[in-house]
């Protein structure tokens, strides 16, 4: 049999192949769920297909306490108050409540456009810190979930060793959270025999506060790690920095700068309390700076110097990390907002005259999340994995749109969601709005959450 009998070949009204919109563009897909060389008639797509955003910072269990750190509590609240209401959920998530969370996410993910996520995976053990049975039981959890509802993933296991700078052992509630480095490349090399066209393995250090020196060099210099990306939550909180500038005698992203070779691979999660020459260092190095804006505005992380750092050439990508939001549109949206109520002006993110805010987020995070998840390229080009979503052309806010204001009358124009199918790995997983399996897992959700909430 020939190759092609297995292709599919599409014809696009609007298609937005990399840079931007081309009117009727075609697209293959191959029985690999591959993209491919375009020959032979061709179904129609009508509505604008786009490539699917990476999301490149996922901790899937904490999609079940969204809303449930809104109260205020005894002190001021924080970020490192909300941090003890998430240890405290995350005691209770096994690997099964940890698959019915993850998949539930994943069918919002893809709903909402997004079909790659990076999980930043640091619940390892039991709650006492004790390995399970399988020691890697909670990662394929995730993985399995991924599986079902047809997202791709690059699995981050994260390496969690001190409970501080100051190197203090790990707090009762983070036990379950830690190895040695000895213990976690077993981890990791366990893990990558899973890999496959759907699923990449990279490496995550939580935090310079949670990884010291020695044991950060040790794993980057590991063999295994050569090529893989590498995530690092950085320079978060006010907080952080401090206690980085006491211990280390440098900024987090100036300390991290000075010793290690961040390069492309890296993926600096927040990297929101940045000095000027910090700003440059990064945009230079071709880290990508991991962006979160919804739960940054939720945790009162602060603003990311963005119109420096995208004057400076730097790469960015989008992630929903604690999940009070999971839409790529909100976060962009958020990015752009974020900064407008602080310079009071507007069209920031569009750094030349007529650019669109809109055309520029979506390529820029694109691009970003691509390099973070360790894909080759944000675009629907012969290679990439066939995922792509397609938005509607019967909805409202795109009435009489041209290709130049398509994407911003996506990103800026209401609330009405406007994916309305979803292509992952060539297969058509959302189809008018609902992913094909969304009532079986939502009901697996719901009774996992009912249990929890019972516990
Ligand atoms: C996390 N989340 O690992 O889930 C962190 C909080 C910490 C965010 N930073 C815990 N958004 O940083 O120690
Ligand atoms: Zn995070």
């Amino acid at each position: 049999m020939s190759e092609s009998i297995h292709t599919r070949n599409y014809r696009a009204d609007r298609l937005w192949l990399g840079e931007g919109w081309s009117e009727d563009g075609a697209l293959a897909v191959d029985s690999t769920g591959h993209l491919g060389a375009t020959e032979g008639p061709a179904e129609r797509i009508g509505g604008w297909v786009l490539p699917g955003m990476p999301n490149l910072h996922s901790h899937a269990f904490q999609r079940a306490m969204a809303g449930l750190a809104e109260r205020k509590g005894r002190s001021d609240d924080s970020f490192w108050t909300w941090r003890e209401t998430m240890y405290a959920f995350a005691a209770a998530i096994g690997p099964e409540q940890l698959k019915a969370i993850a998949a539930q996410l994943y069918v919002e993910m893809l709903k909402a456009g997004y079909t790659h996520v990076c999980e930043f995976h640091y619940l390892h053990h039991q709650p006492d810190g004790t390995p399970y049975g399988q020691p890697e039981a909670m990662s394929l959890a995730l993985i399995e979930a991924a599986r079902e509802t047809g997202i791709a993933m690059t699995l981050l296991p994260v390496l969690y060793m001190s409970g501080g700078f100051d190197g203090r052992p790990l707090a009762p509630r983070q036990r379950r959270f830690g190895h040695r480095v000895d213990s976690y490349l077993r981890l990791l090399d366990s893990l990558k025999q899973y890999e496959a066209a759907d699923l990449r393995i990279g490496v995550a250090l939580h935090s310079l506060r949670a990884v010291p020196e020695a044991a950060m060099r040790e794993v980057l210099a590991a063999e295994p790690v050569r090529d893989l990306p590498i995530h690092i939550h950085i320079a978060e909180q006010i907080g952080e920095v401090q206690d980085c500038l006491a211990t280390r005698g440098a900024r987090p992203v100036e300390w991290l700068l000075d010793h290690a070779d961040v390069d492309a691979r890296w993926c600096l999660v927040h990297a929101t309390h940045l000095e000027d020459n910090e700003v440059s260092r990064l945009a230079r190095s071709g880290a990508v700076a991991g962006l979160c804006p919804t739960t940054e505005a939720n945790l009162g992380d602060g603003l990311f110097p963005l119109a420096d750092y995208l004057d400076a050439g730097g790469t960015l990508g989008i992630g929903s990390d604690s999940h009070i939001s999971v839409s790529p549109v909100e976060e962009l949206r958020w990015l752009e907002y974020g900064q407008r109520l602080a310079t009071r002006h507007r069209n920031i993110a569009a750094r030349h005259e007529h650019d669109s805010v809109g055309e520029t987020l979506w390529r820029a995070a694109l691009r970003g999340g691509a390099r973070a998840a360790g894909l080759p390229i944000g675009a629907l080009r012969e290679g990439t994995r066939a995922d792509a979503i397609v938005l509607d052309d019967d909805a409202p806010q795109l009435a009489a749109r041209s290709v130049g204001a398509a994407m911003d009358s996506f990103l800026f124009a209401g609330n009405r969601p406007l994916v309305r199918d979803v292509m992952a790995g060539g297969q058509w997983v959302v189809r008018d709005f609902c992913h094909r399996d969304e009532a079986g897992i939502a009901s697996r959700y719901r009774s996992v959450v009912e249990q929890l909430a019972a516990s």
